[in-house]
């Protein structure tokens, strides 16, 4: 990376020899004299901490559950986490992220941004710290926490409505060095420094202030709070649910630490606008009980965009309303929360992957990484109600929300920073399930092996109370089973949703996974009939560079992406065929792209009208965190292109007429 992306500049003053800073920004340093002649052998004072008990049942920042490493799903998670602060560390060495005005934020937010601490780094450190006990997590988020305060905030201004406005992520911290982002590209870098209240947060400086008894981290939060307490309450209303979710978590954070009424009125105004606002009936494609609205571009790209809602945004939003909740026991908010919690699970829970899908749109991408963020205000709602489908989705998806940490600023912060206030119910979950706590392993057959059979193992299911209770499974082509391990053969390839239903201990619960198998036709390579080339085994190309990327799912070894930059760009394949015959050419082909297309020769002809243009069907992903393969038989399955082909070496060739398409292998197939 460059090395003036990194740097904060001091803005040159015209003609006057000196440098100026922006508006409002302060510093704090702290003067260390050694009386004895010595250097300090310290960074930072001694300070006196307390035992994670006293905090925990001091409240202060709210109900946690503390580490122990003897209670599953917490051990797991503080594990997690410690190991995860590594990476967090090492990415400050790896972007450099030093100097006066840039030592505690993280770097690399839209490529070249500062974080400005999004989702509240300090908080999320300040947490742990109480949690655990570990000082690193005090170190890193009073880092975070001096930064933030002094840099990111404007603290003063000739203009009294920007006091207690904080920079959103952006280039140099407080923007405007560029007038545009120096990368091509969109979502590269943000030049501009803008405020918003869904950038903004002040838990973490109260947390630090009662950690260490400095005001000034206080005073910036009220300092905030009032900013958006006056201005940002005048005629409430909201775009999108991180809007109120974010004002809220503020300013009750700030409530919380000063008891100022004022910021309970504050959040009241933005409670009442919220409850009008909730769609209850199911419409438009989409569940109810969440705040419905047309998705914007980032969150859908359909044509017309689907009705529903972002995740994250819904989940930030009922993590505010438990906050005010907890404060006020209002009923109507308890009602909202749940119907949110609900609304999360019907409209974006995907069981084959425990974890959700980033929107209501189908199209968006699906994974465990929002879990934890999501479960905070999910967990609340159980804890209230006592709804099982909600328990069933908080056990199903613990493990793999765990198992998906990053070290990465923003995304390690989304996961710690709500997290332990869920962490003690999820462990109870596991210690005493309510429901049976199903374990589904799918073993599907070797890659080409021209197999069906697929095995399907739940003996790992945890009942309620120690009992037992009955498997039973649907294998998603209409075949059924019952029992812990059973295994089922396929008539024809293809995706198939398998669900397994648990019933035992006074209790139901279901786990779904998505198996994707090969066309039956695979089973020629077998026998002998077919000959398979790995994409990657490319013996040509011209007109443009291909990536030959390891690891990605379900992949039968390293595959090739990134050719869609050149119309042109062609890949030449050698496939020698043991006997002269008729083959059909069979491809396992990945893309997000909305029409690719390509060109095929063999031996520099092309072979029938439709190798002029073949075009692959979009299969929603490139195999990045789940299975998106599919088959494509050149010709089509039901009436495939049928090549003459003489024993010995043919060349296939295959050239972009646009649009990304990752390919695994390609199979030449004799007919019988
Ligand atoms: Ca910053
Ligand atoms: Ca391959």
């Amino acid at each position: 990376m460059d090395e003036h992306r990194l740097f904060y500049w001091f803005q040159a003053l015209e003609n006057a020899g000196g440098y100026k800073l922006r508006q409002g920004v302060s510093k704090t340093h702290e003067v260390w004299i050694g009386l004895d002649g010595a250097a300090p052998q310290h960074d930072r004072p001694l300070m006196a901490a307390c035992p994670p008990s006293w905090y925990a049942n001091s409240k202060v920042f709210g109900d946690f559950a503390i580490a122990d490493a003897k209670r599953e799903v917490v051990k797991e998670y503080d594990a997690k986490v410690a190991a995860t602060l590594e990476g967090y560390l090492q990415n400050r060495e790896r972007n450099r992220e030093y100097g006066a005005l840039n030592f505690g934020d993280w770097w690399g937010e839209r490529v070249i941004n500062w974080g400005n601490i999004e989702y509240d780094t300090q908080h999320a450190f300040f947490l742990q710290f109480a949690r655990s006990g570990d000082f690193r997590f005090f170190q890193a988020g009073e880092e975070a926490e001096r930064h933030n305060r002094d840099v990111d905030t404007v603290h003063a201004h000739a203009n009294d409505y920007r006091v207690g406005a904080v920079y959103s992520h952006c280039m140099g911290h407080v923007g405007d060095y560029y007038a545009k982002s120096p990368l091509p590209g969109p979502h590269q870098g943000s030049p501009r420094g803008g405020f918003s209240v869904s950038h903004t947060w002040c838990e973490g400086h109260c947390d630090h202030y009662f950690l260490t008894g400095d005001r000034r981290s206080l005073e910036t939060a009220r300092k905030i709070a009032d900013r958006y307490g006056v201005y940002g309450t005048t005629n409430f209303d909201f775009t999108n649910c991180r809007v109120p979710g974010w004002h809220l978590i503020l300013t009750m954070g700030v409530y919380r630490a000063t008891g100022d009424p004022f910021y309970l009125n504050a959040a009241r105004i933005i409670v009442e606008r919220v409850l009008e606002r909730q769609t209850e009936e199911a419409a438009l494609g989409s569940a109810g009980g969440g705040w419905r609205r047309r998705m914007v571009p980032g969150h859908c790209l359909c044509e017309p965009a689907h009705y529903g809602n972002a995740g994250f945004m819904v989940g930030v939003l009922l993590t505010g309303l438990r906050w005010y909740h907890q404060e006020t026991n209002d009923p109507r908010v308890a009602r909202s929360i749940h119907l949110g919690a609900r609304y999360l699970i019907k409209d974006l829970w995907m069981p084959a992957v425990n974890g959700f899908r980033y929107t209501t749109c189908p199209r968006s991408s699906s994974g465990p990484w929002s879990n934890l963020l999501l479960f905070d205000g999910i967990g609340y709602a159980y804890q209230l109600t006592g709804d099982q489908e909600l328990a069933q989705v908080l056990m199903a998806g613990t493990d793999a929300a765990i198992k998906s940490m990053s070290g990465m600023g923003k995304s390690f912060t989304m996961y710690i920073r709500v997290a332990p206030h869920v962490l003690d119910l999820l462990a109870k979950l596991r210690e005493d399930p309510v429901l049976p706590l199903t374990q589904l392993n799918v073993e599907t057959p070797a890659p080409l092996s021209g197999s069906t059979t697929v095995k399907f193992d739940a003996s790992g299911t945890r009942w309620p109370k120690g009992g037992t209770g009955r498997l039973t499974w649907d294998f998603g082509d209409g075949a059924t089973a019952v029992g812990e391990k059973v295994e089922h053969t396929y008539a024809r390839g293809g995706k198939y949703r398998v669900i397994l239903t648990a019933e035992g201990g006074g209790g139901k619960a279901t786990a779904e996974a998505m198996i994707n198998l090969p066309p039956k036709e695979l089973e020629a390579v077998a026998r002998g009939r077919a000959t398979v080339v790995e994409a990657e085994g490319f013996s040509g190309q011209g007109g443009g560079n291909v990536r030959i990327v390891p690891d990605r799912v379900a992949a039968s070894g390293p595959i090739i992406t990134g050719w869609h930059m050149e119309i042109g760009h062609w890949l030449e394949w050698k496939a020698t065929v043991p006997e002269a015959g008729r083959y059909r050419l069979l491809l396992k082909y990945c893309s997000d792209s909305p029409n690719p297309r390509r060109e095929l020769r063999v031996d520099g002809q092309i072979p029938a009208d439709s190798c002029k243009e073949i075009a692959f069907p979009r299969t929603g992903g490139f195999s990045v965190g789940k299975d998106d393969w599919a088959y494509l038989t050149v010709g089509g399955e039901e009436k495939p292109l049928l090549l003459d082909l003489t024993a010995g070496e043919h060349t296939i060739r295959m050239t972009n007429l646009g649009d990304g398409l990752a390919l695994d292998w390609l199979a030449l197939i004799r007919e019988k």
